[in-house]
């Protein structure tokens, strides 16, 4: 079963007989009579927690995925033994552990058998590196899907795959490829309409099989470590995505300018180079919020230092750049050059906190700067150090984010482009080799990145991105999908890779919009963009080498259509924002695949190309050349088209005609979507009126909008606000009502309201049961209603 060929096949072992169990609180242990111990932890009624020990005792219980705030407590647990196994109840499923064999099945407490033990927990004894190669596999049945697992570039439905967990830097990626740059060892079940997932916690290169090898079995194991995993029980896949993201954190808001548009290229320099681009995007009018310094700002790429010659006065600069509204993100690497005039170089030497190699001497590998040795980021006094190096940059020049690239770690010129296995690692205590800590490393540096930009930002808000990611990596950083293409291929594979994302937990991800190695057409550039503005994260990135990929390289066309989704996606912002207040406070995704929208429906299981931003705006992007329109799957509901609000119902495949300048969007019946005017920059503008475009629905459909001072940490303390809105559709009446929560005063105080698709002419309108003259032309085009924000119930009324 093992790939690697440094593993050399032993033979595998199975626990034997259950001889004896304990009971404490939350836990039962099950001891075999050959030194296995299965723990078993209810979390939650819906969480479970697996753990096995080959050795008759457990070692130090530390994981860098579990957020230590997670949710913990259930509502009902009882343990019993019945004839041929134990039993585990809780409010939600029903765990049966064998005696004789200690395989385990899972019941939901209507009997359906969710999940269930083919060979169930064995291994492999690995005398080389010590320890085990721990195994497990499930039974699987016909017709069940899988989803999850971060990025990997490949279909949506991960059924008869196999997959390979090892964070590596893999330039220029092709469909299909493994093993990518980031490890998120999470997946999730699908059969019978019921969903669960596994969490596989374990960072040393693992792999997924998904009936790949045999066409009933599901399995997963890791070249060492524990075979340590939790079961979710659903049965919708949202309470699967909700838990696990609620398992392994949530991140903060993040500035709402970090959802602008940012502008990125390798590299920008000198700063007339910069301020040329800055230029031209407020004289073209297309809104960008963020511009990016790669790694030749610095000075021989040493981190933390400017190339003088190119960028004479960060500091100045940065102002100036602020002053038109663009904030200025840098990179950042691990690789410190070893160069004995170097502080930090000098720094990290003589407190020790280079990683070393197993008989001591420091690790050495090539990188930009040439030789480097790299911070051991496991380690907490590092990470505190890493932190506080940013206190220039962030205080001083004004930069306002972080980018953190190559941190899988990648080094130059080595066969397996990382770092070699016997390298030692702090492991926050737990200290082992890379083979153990290779997985995590660039989490932990995001992580002290992280602390660093967030303690020097105060009172404002950090801004970090990555490359290389565990789970869990969210609770601190954004992250991109590494080195793509520019090929029609890439742009599939990008539009997968970041749904698949989020409901991996790691929601805020977006491709380099246009491709970053090669060049993309004018056309295949337009249909990126009009992809990548209904991503969390939209940045245009692309290598410089390959010619230029600011939206002024293309044609006049091509540039009208980037202002016209760019612009889009600013109008869009309190959607956007409040998409991610529902991730942040409740572990929602962002985007949501159409299978994860409606799982009932099995028409979703195989799509890929489809999808939900936020929760009431379908997108499908256009994904080949001179495409006039495209089939696509509307899901079950009442849709409207966008571009020209003509009623669609759902549940079939369409036809969808679409322009150059458009792609198939549709907006759900029922909705209000909240809509600022297009700004250049986030906060270029104050204006008095939130535009609403309701869409007409018969029924009801309810829709929310939060917002906040867009930076700061004031609405921690309250100070948001959070409109829901009811709207009740019938034949001859549409309603509206808005409930308010939250001490934040939006600086507007009018809404700006659009009717679309009412099947009446209006006869009348109440606000909260006062008649209203109104404008007779309320439904034609570019009219609408004004509102003061404080009302409650609208009313309009049909002839
Ligand atoms: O070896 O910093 O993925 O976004 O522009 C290449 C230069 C290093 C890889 C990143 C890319 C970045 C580039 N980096």
């Amino acid at each position: 079963m093992i790939t690697n060929t440094e593993l050399e096949y032993k033979g595998d072992l199975y626990p034997t007989k259950i001889v004896a169990f304990e009971y404490e609180v939350d836990s039962v242990c099950f001891h075999t009579d050959n030194d296995v111990i299965l723990k078993v932890t209810v979390l939650r009624d819906s969480l479970i927690r697996f753990r096995f020990t080959t050795k008759g005792y457990f070692s130090n219980d530390f994981s860098y995925a579990i957020d230590k705030s997670h949710s913990h407590e259930y509502n009902f647990l009882e343990v019993s033994e019945v004839e041929d196994y134990y039993q585990i109840k809780t409010n939600k499923v029903l765990c049966r552990i064998q005696k004789i064999d200690m395989r385990l099945s899972i019941f939901d407490l209507k009997d359906t058998l969710i999940l269930e033990d083919e060979l169930g927990f064995h291994w492999e004894e690995s005398y080389e590196f010590g320890g085990n190669i721990v195994k497990m596999s499930k039974s699987s049945k016909d017709g069940e899907c899988f989803y999850g697992l971060g990025d990997k570039a490949t279909q949506l439905n991960l059924k008869g795959k196999r997959l390979e967990n090892f964070a590596t830097d893999q330039y220029a990626f092709q469909k299909d490829q493994e093993p990518l740059y980031k490890v998120v060892p999470f997946y999730i079940g699908l059969h019978n309409k019921k969903a669960y997932g596994i969490f596989f916690d374990n960072t040393f290169r693992t792999y997924f099989d998904f009936c790949n090898e045999r066409r009933n079995v599901a399995s997963y194991w890791a070249e060492g470590g524990e075979m340590n995993y939790y079961f979710i029980y659903g049965p919708q896949m949202q309470d699967v995505v909700t838990t696990f993201t609620d398992l392994t954190g949530k991140p903060e808001l993040p500035p709402l300018w970090a959802l602008g548009y940012h502008q990125c290229k390798w590299s920008y320099y000198p700063e007339s180079n910069l301020k040329e681009v800055a230029a031209k995007f407020r004289e073209l009018k297309i809104p960008c919020d963020a511009l990016y310094l790669d790694i030749d700002y610095m000075d021989g790429f040493r981190c933390f230092t400017w190339n003088k010659e190119y960028f004479p006065d960060p500091k100045r600069m940065v102002a100036e750049l602020a002053e038109d509204g663009f904030k200025t993100v840098v990179i950042i690497d691990p690789g410190i050059k070893i160069d004995k005039e170097y502080s930090i170089y000098k720094e990290a030497l003589k407190n020790d906190y280079f990683c070393k190699r197993a008989d001591g001497p420091y690790m050495k590998g090539k990188v930009w700067p040439g030789e480097c040795n790299f911070p051991d980021y496991t380690n907490p006094v590092v990470r505190e150090w890493w932190a506080g190096l940013f206190k220039e940059l962030i205080s001083v020049i004004g930069v306002k984010g972080v980018w953190n690239d190559m941190n899988e770690p990648a080094v130059m010129e080595v066969p397996n482009k990382t770092f070699p296995m016997d390298v030692r690692h702090d492991y926050d205590g737990n200290p082992c080799s890379h083979r153990k800590a290779h997985n995590i490393y660039g989490t932990q540096m995001a992580r002290a990145t992280y602390h660093g930009v967030k303690r020097f930002a105060y009172p404002k808000r950090p801004f970090v991105i990555t490359r290389s990611a565990y789970a869990g990596a969210q609770r601190y950083t954004s992250s991109w999908t590494g080195d793509n293409v520019a090929t029609w291929e890439h742009l599939w594979i990008a539009n997968i890779q970041v749904q698949r994302m989020s409901i991996s937990g790691m929601g805020f991800t977006g491709s380099d919009i246009g491709g970053f190695a090669e060049q993309p057409s004018g056309e295949l550039y337009a249909r990126w963009i009009q992809l990548g503005v209904f991503h969390p994260f939209c940045r245009t990135h692309s290598s410089g080498n390959h010619g230029d990929q600011e939206p002024w390289a293309f044609d006049e066309e091509v540039i009208e259509i980037t202002r016209k989704f760019v612009s889009l996606r600013y109008q869009l912002l309190p959607y956007l924002y409040t998409m991610f207040w529902q991730y942040i406070e409740e572990g929602i995704p962002m985007l949501k695949p159409l299978v994860y929208y409606d799982q009932e429906d099995t028409q979703t299981h195989y799509r890929n190309d489809e999808f939900i931003f936020g929760n009431q705006i379908l997108v499908c992007p256009i994904l080949e050349p001179n495409s006039l329109g495209r089939r696509m799957y509307v899901p079950r509901g009442q849709w409207y088209n966008y571009w020209i609000n003509e009623k669609v119902k759902g549940g079939k495949e369409i036809w969808v005609d679409t322009k150059f300048d458009e792609i198939p969007l549709f907006v759900k019946a029922g909705a209000v979507i909240p809509k600022y005017p297009i700004q250049q920059y986030v906060g270029e503008l104050e204006f008095d009126e939130l535009t609403l475009d309701i869409y007409y629905k018969k029924g009801k459909e309810k829709s929310v909008v939060y917002e906040d001072a867009q930076d700061g940490y004031d609405y921690k303390k309250g100070k948001y606000s959070f409109l829901s809105f009811q709207t009740i559709g019938k034949e001859k009446e549409l309603i509206v009502q808005l409930h308010k929560e939250g001490k934040y005063d939006t600086n507007y105080s009018k809404y700006k309201i659009n009717l679309i698709g009412l099947p009446f002419n209006v006869k009348e309108i109440e606000i909260d049961n006062k008649k209203v003259i109104f404008d007779k032309n309320i439904f034609e085009n570019e009219s609408y209603l004004i509102v003061d924000k404080e009302f409650t119930e609208l009313c309009i009324i049909g002839l």
